[in-house]
């Protein structure tokens, strides 16, 4: 068992055997067969490293962080506090007190929400999001406009899943107060334009938020590079645990944003008269936090920045790059989400399947993929589908597993043929 929070396969060259050899689970057999794991962009898969962290919290060092003096506190705090600088340097903020600990992507865009969108945003302002945004960045936006009367506006899409970058600008007036961007389509695996997004919001003096659900788990992250004003990402899909999750936010912003939730940890003092908050991050994070799932992903993101990033993602290319021909190879195969710029995920249609079907026949075979609308209807809708099947690639798949998913989907066609 590795105790260090790091990979066991330190070489040169990117070895993927060996980076499968430290996740368990991949070792488990699906219905009689190898499993071949892919639904990555709804959960990744824990490294030992990672797992010997929690174990070793969970044995030695667990208890309530900032609040007592004594050495199991001491310890938690330290490790936990120790979590938040790993994310910093995972994203590259500037400054530590920019990392919000949250449940996940889902509460980091509420929070931004409630303490910026409810502070700032009135009856008639404007927020631009994308049609490729996952329901977590935009039902909060609609509850937000249902409540104070703001507008929604939308960027729309083309044929290959990109975002219609001529549109962007004329979206903005006067009234604009927020754009929501995804950094990585969860749906389709469009990379989008962020920085360049980011640059003409700001131009118009827009904050942006970017959600980087699917981003941080695939591409080398740099929020100040980006000059992103909020970004969120979930621990999940990170190898790391659920229950976790970052928002990254400007602390001059931040400063400025109501609490979006009150409790033990979040003030500096409480009268029946008066409270007053802590300082930012611990004013968003009320409550005792899931301090072994931050503490994990602080472990998660060392063991895939040990990796490389770039190594990840040259690596989830190949398997891209591959997993398109093949499937592009496939009569009756409809590729949903062909943009230029893509992460590893394909979905796809099956002329006469119903993708639920596809999903229960491939998992006959031990192959796991997401089928549904993806908590992205939005997409659905514009591509006139109303779900597919999804095949979402992580660092640890290998390009056999790209010809399971083929020989997966021909026995699929076989049976409805
Ligand atoms: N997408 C998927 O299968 P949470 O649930 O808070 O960790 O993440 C929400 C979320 C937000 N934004 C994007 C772009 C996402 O992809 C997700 C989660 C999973 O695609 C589960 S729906």
């Amino acid at each position: 068992m590795n105790a260090r929070a790091e990979p066991t396969h330190v070489t040169p060259a990117y070895d993927v055997e060996r980076v499968r050899a430290d996740f368990p689970i991949l070792q488990v057999e699906v219905e009689g067969k190898p499993l071949v794991y892919l639904d990555n962009a709804a959960s990744s898969q824990m490294p030992q490293p990672v797992i010997d962290r929690l174990v070793r919290y969970q044995t030695t060092e667990h208890a309530n962080i900032h609040r007592a003096v004594h050495t199991l506190s001491e310890r938690a705090t330290a490790a936990y506090e120790e979590a938040r600088a790993k994310l910093q340097r995972f994203i590259n903020a500037p400054d530590v007190r920019e990392v919000i600990f949250t449940s996940g992507t889902t509460e980091a865009i509420n929070l931004v929400m409630h303490g910026y969108g409810r502070r700032f945003i009135k009856a008639g302002d404007e927020i631009i999001l994308t049609t490729l945004e996952h329901h977590s960045n935009i039902v909060p936006w609609q509850m937000l406009a249902e409540e104070t009367g703001a507008i929604l506006r939308v960027l729309p899409i083309n044929d290959a899943g990109e975002l219609c970058l001529d549109d962007f600008e004329p979206l903005f007036n006067a009234r604009t107060k927020l754009v929501g961007v995804s950094h990585v389509s969860n749906a389709l695996g469009s990379i989008n334009p962020v920085k360049q997004m980011i640059a003409m919001a700001h131009e118009r003096g827009v904050p942006v938020l970017v959600d980087g659900a699917q981003a941080a788990p695939h591409l080398a992250v740099d929020v100040q590079d980006l000059d992103c004003d909020f970004y969120a990402f979930s621990g999940h899909k990170l190898c790391g645990p659920t229950g976790i999750g970052v928002l990254y936010g400007k602390a001059a912003l931040l400063e400025k944003m109501q609490p979006f939730k009150g409790g033990g940890d979040m003030i500096l003092s409480v009268s029946f008269e008066n409270t007053v908050y802590n300082t930012i991050p611990y004013k968003f994070e009320a409550g005792t936090p899931p301090i072994a799932a931050a503490i994990g992903v602080g472990a998660a993101v060392d063991y895939l920045l040990a990796i490389g990033m770039d190594t990840i993602a040259r690596h989830e290319h190949a398997l891209l790059q591959y997993a398109t021909g093949q499937l592009n190879d496939l009569p009756g195969l409809r590729l949903i989400g062909t943009a230029q710029d893509k992460a590893a995920v394909l979905s796809f249609t099956l002329d006469g399947i119903h993708p639920h079907d596809v999903g229960t026949l491939l998992n006959q075979e031990g192959i796991a993929v997401r089928t549904g609308h993806h908590c992205a209807q939005p997409v659905m809708t514009r591509f006139k589908v109303a779900a597919t099947t999804r095949a979402s690639f992580a660092f640890y798949n290998t390009m056999a597993e790209v010809d399971a998913l083929v020989a997966g989907i021909r026995g699929v066609q076989k049976v409805f043929a």
